[in-house]
């Protein structure tokens, strides 16, 4: 039996993420949401000397760690939390995909793909979120558990992060910017059978993540949350944000959610997702108008 839809209002009614600068050490201007009580990003190894303006922020590191960033994207908070969880120092550039700032040329030295997330190590760069997960991982040594030594535990954990990209990411995707993007474009809502078509669509990718990879295990690599799970819940929260109550009706995914909020941190894990809880409130002009054009496009021609 197909499971019923369910749409609820986003959790959380708080503001837009309130955007501070500070400069620890003496370092100049420098990014970060503000989370009261958590200690400032820390430094970047090497210095974080800016330059001229940079895309969205504050200006462009020429050593530290960068990340390029967009809260409201998934992949952007998995590594967002990621590194703060894990206190992993790092410049937050801000690009807003809302403004295209990802389109622009000076974005495009970054990540030739034109995508957030990306990372800038010095010269190196680094483009999919997977990759600077596991770039992050090895170069800052973090805990095991985030992605194990134990061979089959590692291979757990690749798994789920080789299978979500077009299950758990693509239908969550699809359905967020089917209730939220398309009908801020066309203002129009959604045809009922094209949101029930799309919430299907990922109520089966859920029912194989709860069968095959979640089980009655605590974490998707057994008792301690690892990349898989961060990855996953991050995914989805952008439907949940949508109003799909998807944790409902599916009281072991609600129980593995709080699990994993505790796990990195349940106030780190809020203040990543304020502006993606706070998405119904984004308007039509604060999109880029090419932007629009290019997404109404993409998705009228989704079925
Ligand atoms: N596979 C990539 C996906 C990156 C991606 O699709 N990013 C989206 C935001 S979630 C983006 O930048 N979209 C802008 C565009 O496609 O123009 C990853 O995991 O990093």
């Amino acid at each position: 039996m197909p499971r019923a839809v369910r749409w609820q209002s986003p959790a959380d009614p708080s503001g837009p993420v309130p955007w501070v600068r500070h400069r620890p050490g003496g370092s100049a201007g420098r990014c970060r949401p503000a989370l009261p009580g958590a200690g400032p990003v820390p430094a970047g190894p090497g210095g974080t000397a800016l330059t001229g303006p940079a895309v969205g922020g504050s200006g462009s590191g020429t050593m530290g760690l960068e990340l390029y960033l967009d809260l409201l994207s998934q992949p952007c908070r998995a590594l967002y939390i990621f590194a703060r969880s894990n206190n992993i120092p790092f410049e937050f550039k801000r690009v807003q995909l809302a403004k295209g700032q990802h389109k622009t040329e000076e974005f495009r030295k970054v990540n030739v793909l034109m995508k957030v997330p990306a990372l800038r190590d010095g010269s190196f760069t680094l483009a999919e979120s997977i990759a600077i997960l596991l770039y992050l991982v090895q170069k800052f040594k973090t805990p095991d558990h985030w992605y194990p030594a134990d061979l089959q535990k590692r291979a757990r954990v690749d798994e789920y992060l080789s299978w979500q990209h077009i299950n758990i990411r693509a239908k969550g995707s699809k359905l967020f910017l089917s209730k939220v993007l398309l009908p801020l474009i066309t203002g129009q809502p959604l045809p009922p059978e094209k949101l029930e078509f799309a919430t299907e669509e990922l109520n089966v990718a859920l029912k194989q993540f709860e069968e095959k990879f979640l089980q009655d295990k605590p974490f998707i690599a057994g008792s301690e949350v690892s990349l898989a799970d961060l990855v996953a819940l991050v995914e989805l929260m952008q439907p949940v944000c949508a109003g799909y109550a998807l944790f409902e009706e599916r009281p072991a995914l609600a129980a593995w959610r709080r699990r994993v909020e505790e796990a990195v941190g349940k106030e780190l894990f809020l203040e990543a997702h304020q502006e993606i809880m706070n998405v119904k409130n984004l308007t039509a002009d604060q999109f880029a108008p090419e932007l629009l054009e290019n997404f109404k496009q993409q998705l009228l021609k989704q079925n």
